[in-house]
């Protein structure tokens, strides 16, 4: 291991204290003995920025950057003159299109991958789910009945890729949105064109010198937000479904445990599923299997990580190792042969860490290269040729292992993939799937309401802990839970993705997830995973009974421990799409400017939802649950709930007799 490096400032703080993950814990306190610096050490030596943390510098030109003074928000301008309010509505702006193009791109790359399909030139992959093509294509008017299934994938083709290129129009899947949210969208003009547009306009209007007013740029961030939403992330799940098949429940197991000393151990860490359903071939290949076990390995044994890691797990139930702020934690195991990467949350510490632990890094997609890291390109008319050369390297480093390996012993089993499409069919049966279930029984009251409980983890706080302590605080109070990407693994670490963590539900939730069999917590996939939650939320408003636009339901959304301008994006689609959305840890914002006042509480008077901030776990149940109960009142079904109460309470009360 060379160049040891001393971590004064943390070798006082306990593990303990910087992640609730057991394994996480012992593998920081494993990188200590070893010398090995991770982002927990970096964000200990590294104070953040305090003006940049209240979004109150600007640098977009070069007569700053401007810094203005968050305590007296209205005391300087910059020199342009921008405003506070211009200045930080500019920032948040910048970081929806950052989020949106991320999410975007990737779609558009799963939409190129389903062209080349349809039309022939790419061979590894073929369309698995018919059904949902079918289903997909109907649902935006292409005509089905008879045709050939390459004729309707070539004319869904068509019609999605307008949710990037087009100019003029509404995306497709606006046809999705419940009629009295696309109003809202309709008259405050916030209808997403195509995510391209979008997203240059966005860049455009936060230029130097253009658009300097905080609430018109707020609209085109809203129109942006949606772009990526019910635009690019939707066609990113939908393809991956119909390319890789629709996720049905799968019980799977989560954490470092799932690393076999004896093995070949593969980690898959980024967002795509094409690198990982073709690694996913290749590690069955008969002759690499042989050429492990030649090297005196059991055999290969191929985990995911992150968000990939998550939709492979609700997909093929493959077994996931952590989430964002275990990834190099995971490598100090020593015990990881090889870790592939393709795009997103893949930082750039893992590359020393890779080097310490003589782990094979490598990069595949042709938008990350990281220093220090090998590349070896996955061309989608040959991905075999890559993921092949991966298992190799994996098979060569295991070989030559030399370092001592500690796996922690943790592994825990959970049920993952709840599309949107198999919580309709669960609810309601084979034959009269359905959202009308789940709509009673928000009316009776068994469950209060639905949160999405989503997002990164970060070391600014525990890892972990605020994710689970606010899901368990959730369902305590009857609210039934969906999560995606890191979030979901934080809570299958925490053993709640069980039908068995229904005991720790309320009583009326506790009921309705033992008579279906179901967790009180759904894992949905991964953060472009996030649009199930908006289809489940458009599909409850046309279900009928709680009201008629998604601004109307008894829901909220969290990102408890995010951290990526994804995440950003995320939660302002959630919130144009009439969503009450928290965040914890920080946000970047100076409170009581006009700014402040438009996201916290000015959107939902126009129709819309609104934002909310509170690291504090139960704090932030508690907003969500009182924002529910809002709603509940105003659909008029809070009297349900009282009355639901009672019966439950008098029931106790002869069953304790
Ligand atoms: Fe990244 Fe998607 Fe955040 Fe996790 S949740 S840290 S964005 S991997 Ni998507």
């Amino acid at each position: 291991m060379e160049e040891k490096k001393v971590i004064s400032k943390t070798k006082e703080i306990d593990v303990r204290d910087l992640t609730i993950c057991e394994a996480t814990a012992q593998m920081l306190a494993k990188a200590r003995r070893d010398g090995v610096e991770t982002a927990f050490d970096r964000a200990i030596n590294m104070k953040a920025c305090p003006i940049g943390a209240d979004s109150a510098c600007c640098k977009h030109c070069a007569m700053g950057p401007c810094r203005l003074n968050a305590k007296d928000p209205y005391s300087k301008v910059g020199v342009c003159g921008a405003t506070i309010d211009t200045i930080m509505a500019r920032n948040f702006a910048r970081m929806v299109a950052s989020g949106a193009a991320a999410h975007t791109d990737h779609g558009m790359s799963m939409l190129d991958l389903f062209r080349e399909v349809v039309n022939g030139k790419i061979k590894d992959y073929r369309i698995k789910d018919t059904i949902k093509l079918e289903k997909v294509a109907a649902e935006i008017g292409i005509e089905t009945d008879g045709r050939e299934t390459k004729d309707i994938a070539m004319d869904l083709y068509r019609e999605l890729e307008r949710t990037y290129t087009q100019v003029e129009g509404e995306i497709p899947f606006t046809k999705r949105v419940p009629e009295k949210t696309l109003e809202a969208w309709r008259k405050l003009g916030i209808v997403p064109r195509g995510a391209m547009r979008e997203i240059m306009e966005l860049m455009h209007r936060t230029h130097m010198g253009v658009d300097q007013h905080y609430e018109n740029i707020t609209k085109q961030c809203s129109r942006t937000a949606l772009a990526d939403g019910w635009g690019g992330s939707m066609v990113a799940t939908e393809i991956s479904d119909i390319l890789f098949g629709t996720p049905t429940p799968v019980a799977a197991d989560v954490n470092m445990g799932v690393l076999k000393e004896d093995a070949v151990n593969i980690i898959v860490h980024g967002h795509e599923p094409n690198l990982f359903e073709s690694i996913l071939e290749s590690v069955n290949e008969p002759t690499l299997v042989q050429a492990a076990k030649d090297a005196g390995a059991s055999g290969i044994n191929l985990v995911g990580m992150c968000c990939s890691g998550a939709e492979m797990l609700s997909r093929h139930g493959i077994p996931h190792a952590g989430n964002f702020m275990s990834t190099e934690a995971v490598l100090v195991t020593g015990a990881v042969d090889a870790m592939a990467v393709d795009v997103q949350c893949i930082k750039q510490g893992l590359a020393k860490v890779a080097e310490c632990y003589n782990t094979v890094l490598l990069t595949t997609n042709p938008r990350c290269h990281i220093e220090g890291a090998e590349h070896i390109e996955l061309h989608e008319h040959d991905p075999k040729s890559c993921t092949d050369e991966i298992v190799i390297k994996a098979i060569g480093r295991f070989k030559n292992r030399t370092l001592p390996i500690e796996i922690p012993k943790i592994k825990n089993t959970g049920i993952h993939g709840f599309s949107h499409e198999y919580i309709n069919y669960m609810l309601g049966g084979t034959f009269r799937a359905s959202y009308t279930p789940l709509n009673d029984n928000i009316i009776n009251g068994r469950i209060r309401g639905v949160a999405g409980v989503v997002g990164c983890t970060n070391p600014r706080v525990k890892q972990d802990y605020v994710h689970v302590e606010l899901v368990k605080e959730l369902i305590k109070n009857d609210v039934l839970v969906l999560q995606t990407g890191c979030s979901q693994i934080s809570l299958a670490k925490a053993g709640l993705l069980t039908p068995e963590a229904a005991h720790l539900a309320g009583q009326g939730l506790k009921e309705v997830c033992e008579t279906v069999g179901m967790p009180p917590v759904l894992g949905v996939g991964s953060c472009v995973d996030n649009s199930r939650i908006l289809i489940a939320a458009s599909e409850m408003v046309r279900t009928g009974g709680l009201g008629n636009s998604i601004a109307d339901l008894p829901a909220a959304g969290a990102a408890p421990e995010w951290m990526s301008e994804k995440a950003i994006s995320i939660g302002h689609y959630f919130v144009a799409s009439g969503v009450y959305t928290v965040f914890g840890v920080t946000f970047p914002i100076v409170e009581e400017t006009k700014f402040h006042k438009l996201l916290f509480g000015g959107l939902e008077k126009q129709g819309l939802g609104k934002w909310g901030f509170a690291p504090d776990p139960i704090e932030m149940a508690h907003l969500m649950i009182a924002h529910i109960d809002k709603k509940r009142k105003e659909l008029g079904i809070d009297k349900a709930r009282e009355r639901t109460l009672v019966d439950m309470a008098d029931r106790r009360a002869m069953e304790a007799a």
